[in-house]
């Protein structure tokens, strides 16, 4: 597996140096200041790899530019509206110029409007560490009585509705001001935030675009890309919905291990593959995150590693982001699967490592100093990425027999591998959109 880093460019808290002392071996980052829709050109690109290949002091770093998190999606290439047509040649024109710049693996999601939401980007925890967290009642007091979305009461089971008046009655304003910042913190690395009247304007262009709509135009988006992803030998990451379930009265269709193989069968590309991200799956019951990296194996292009305690049955629910290897996720057999993956495809030729960063981590000792991005604390995640490692060293380690318990011995996912020579195949959809 491949131990990489997310890193939101030369204004970033940690340094090229703070990251090689971590031992990361790759980096992960993105042009966050280029619009969704617009080219991404070769200059720009260079600029970015230079500066992940350079440290302070100007000597070559051991860090290349591994991994786009993310190359975004437009709300046009969304809704089929507007300039799209345009945008999908910028993101094909884009892809062009990765590949030229030697950069193999994209991510990419496709959530409506908001990407990852949470009601508190700073949650005490016992010990004082704080932590990200989605509480349901407080996103529906949000979405009820501050956004004031039509029909948005409908949307929530009546003892969460009910909950909100009581604590809505006695929220002091300060608490409403920074509900409303957490919901909107928007897309991390972007510096705007989204107002609430923004918001309400985003919301009314997906007016009667239902998740049936919403996959449709999934397909026909990677319809569009992905035969040239495929040609120029780019791995496409479809990032999971962050929590996954439908927000706001807005489809998501990424949620489980049956919308990511609905969309591989649809356009049925080695390309076409996942980011799993076990944070944000996690935070579903019914996503069996260890089977899910089994079974989707040869298209498991991403993984994000991150681990949620969930505080209800069922979803949605309320949920924290947990230390690594505590929450609901198994992370041992996670990591298991991974690796025997990755063994899978050593068997047949394959040399692709899996990428996986550390994602997100509690803010520990001094990150509550530095002010980074929610969710990306230096210490909090070094020390997530200790804690994967060591379970990697563990199970790669050549005198210790794990086979007995099955987790290094390779297996068979239920999904075929790619077929190289061929290329794969187009799904009955992904056809009617290449013609
Ligand atoms: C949050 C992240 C997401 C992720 C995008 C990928 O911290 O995991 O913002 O980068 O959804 O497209």
């Amino acid at each position: 597996m491949r131990q990489t880093w997310r890193w939101f460019g030369p204004h970033d808290t940690c340094s090229v140096e703070d990251m090689e002392q971590a031992g990361v071996q790759g980096v992960v980052t993105a042009l966050h200041h280029v619009p969704p829709g617009a080219v991404w050109t070769p200059e720009a690109i260079a600029e970015r790899q230079q500066a992940v290949a350079t440290r302070g002091d100007g000597t070559p770093s051991s860090l290349a530019w591994e991994v786009v998190e993310s190359l975004p999606v437009s709300e046009e290439i969304k809704t089929q509206t507007g300039a799209w047509r345009e945008h999908l040649a910028a993101y094909r024109q884009s892809l062009r110029n990765l590949a030229g710049a030697g950069i193999a693996v994209v991510c990419y999601n496709f959530m409506p409007i908001i990407d990852w939401t949470r009601t508190e980007l700073r949650h005490r925890r016992p010990d004082g560490a704080t932590t990200m967290r989605f509480d349901l009642t407080d996103f529906a007091i949000f979405d009820i009585h501050l956004l004031a979305r039509n029909g948005a009461a409908e949307d929530y089971p009546e003892a969460v509705r009910e909950a909100t008046f009581g604590r809505f009655r006695t929220m002091p304003d300060e608490a409403k001001a920074e509900l409303v910042r957490a919901v909107t913190a928007g897309l991390p690395g972007e510096v705007e935030r989204l107002a609430l009247g923004d918001v309400r304007d985003l919301l009314g262009r997906y007016e009667g675009v239902s998740a049936e709509r919403l996959f449709g135009t999934l397909v026909d988006f990677l319809a569009e890309v992905l035969p040239e992803a495929e040609r120029l030998g780019l791995r496409l990451a479809c990032h999971p919905d962050d929590p996954p379930w439908p927000l706001l009265g807005l489809p998501r269709v990424m949620s489980t291990e049956a919308d990511y193989t609905r969309v591989f069968e649809a356009v049925d590309l080695p390309a076409n593959g996942a980011t799993i991200c076990s944070g944000s799956l996690g935070a579903r019951p019914d996503n069996d995150l260890p089977g899910i990296v089994e079974r989707l194996g040869p298209r498991v292009h991403f993984l994000h590693l991150r681990n949620v305690r969930r505080e209800g049955p069922g979803q949605p629910c309320s949920f924290f982001e947990d230390r690594h290897l505590e929450g609901n996720t198994d992370m041992v057999a996670v990591i298991a699967a991974a690796l025997r993956e990755e063994a899978r495809r050593r068997t047949t030729g394959a040399t692709q490592e899996i990428p996986m960063r550390p994602d997100h981590g509690q803010d520990i000792l001094d990150d509550s100093r530095s002010a980074g991005q929610p969710g990306y604390p230096r210490i909090g995640r070094l020390k997530a990425l200790a804690e994967l490692r060591g379970i990697i060293a563990t199970i790669e380690h050549p005198n210790i027999c794990w086979r007995n318990s099955g987790l290094n011995s390779p297996v068979k996912p239920s999904l075929p591998a790619p077929d190289i020579t061929s290329g794969g195949n187009l799904g009955p959809r992904a056809r009617m959109a290449e013609r």
